[in-house]
């Protein structure tokens, strides 16, 4: 028996030690020490021992059941190690590939012009205001004394949300002045930029969808003479401190007088030349004094009080201003463009 052990011993050491997974020295611990092991199957033989063997026997079983714990233990860790040292080895980061650059967006041009535009009216003491993009006809047509019949109605331009012509996407911001007038009172000094929609083709200077900036003046004794140098002080804060001004007359429903303004071609001097299409002049927004009954419309006595109003076209202002020759480009939103700005 005590030839078995030492053989056992032996045998089981050799296979501990020769182990490169830790499974093979797991099934080695079923084969020598499990219930149906080789070690257990010798202690099975005790019985058959004399009384002065048996503890001796049993002493040395111990022992090699003891020391084969022992190195099953010591193999493992040694295992252990390997397979960390075998990940490591795999999931090494080379920290000196360069990294990939990761690509940084900007505002849309259009929004850095609206932006300038906006701190511009702010610094003059102008609120900035917001309203809705689906208007009632009311809004959009009626209060801005532009009556059932007048050809700006007609289906062909605009966008009606209902048989009867009630609701509508607003045509431009001037609803949202009438909303201020009606809500916010006299006096008054604000701005309202936001998108507008008219039944347009898409081409190089149309879209179905643009962007408006209107603005509003009211108190008492406001007259032409504020329109003008109020406009002329944007203008040159926008265009530059020479730019000239025209200012022609026009019609609009909601303002009497009206008028176009124009600055002159800052390409050619007021030459005529591609930029400002020989005129010498471009064409940069509308205004006029508010209509009588414009104001009326909104509870504020005319006789008491006047005012003055006006509209840029966002797009064509950063049009202008980026060297942008087609509207399409401004909303392709293609970043090869959008990267130059
Ligand atoms: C323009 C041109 C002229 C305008 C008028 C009003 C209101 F509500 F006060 F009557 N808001 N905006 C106006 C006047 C807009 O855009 C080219």
């Amino acid at each position: 028996m005590k030839e078995q052990l030492e053989a056992i011993r032996k045998s089981a050491l050799d296979a501990i030690g020769a182990t490169g997974a830790s499974a093979e020295l797991e099934a080695l611990r079923v084969k020598y020490l499990g219930k149906k092991g080789e070690l257990t199957a010798v202690l099975k033989q005790m019985g058959s021992l004399s009384a002065e063997l048996r503890p001796v026997m049993g002493q040395m079983a111990n022992d090699v059941r003891a020391s084969l714990e022992k190195a099953i233990e010591t193999q493992s860790a040694v295992l252990a190690e390997k397979a960390m040292e075998a990940r490591l080895a795999l999931e090494t980061v080379d920290v000196t590939i360069p990294g990939k650059t990761v690509e940084v967006g900007h505002k849309h041009p259009m929004y850095t012009a609206l932006d300038e535009f906006n701190e511009i009216f702010i610094n003059m003491g102008f609120e900035i205001m917001d309203g809705p993009e689906v208007e009632q006809a009311d809004y959009n047509f009626t209060k801005l004394n532009t009556p059932d019949d007048h050809p700006a109605r007609e289906w062909s331009d605009t966008f009606y949300l209902d048989e009867e012509s009630r609701t509508l996407l607003r045509t431009q911001t001037s609803p949202m002045q009438i909303r201020a007038m009606e809500t916010h009172g006299v006096p008054i000094r604000m701005i309202s930029p936001g998108r507008v929609y008219r039944k347009d083709e898409v081409d190089a200077t149309h879209s179905p969808m643009f962007h408006q900036i209107e603005g509003l003046v009211v108190d008492k004794g406001i007259t032409m003479a504020d329109l003008k140098g109020t406009l002329n002080a944007v203008i040159r804060e926008i265009y530059g401190s020479g730019t000239k001004t025209r200012f022609r007359p026009h019609h609009f429903p909601f303002t009497e007088p009206s008028c176009e303004v124009d600055i002159q071609c800052h390409k050619c001097g007021g030459q005529g030349c591609p930029t400002c299409k020989g005129e010498g002049w471009i064409e940069v927004l509308g205004a006029g004094m508010v209509h009588p009954k414009v104001l009326r419309n909104c509870g504020i006595d005319p006789d008491e009080y006047s005012g003055f109003a006006f509209g840029f076209g966002l797009e064509r202002m950063a049009m202008g201003r980026f060297k942008i020759s087609d509207l399409r480009l401004i909303f392709e939103n293609d970043v090869r463009f959008l990267e130059q700005f």
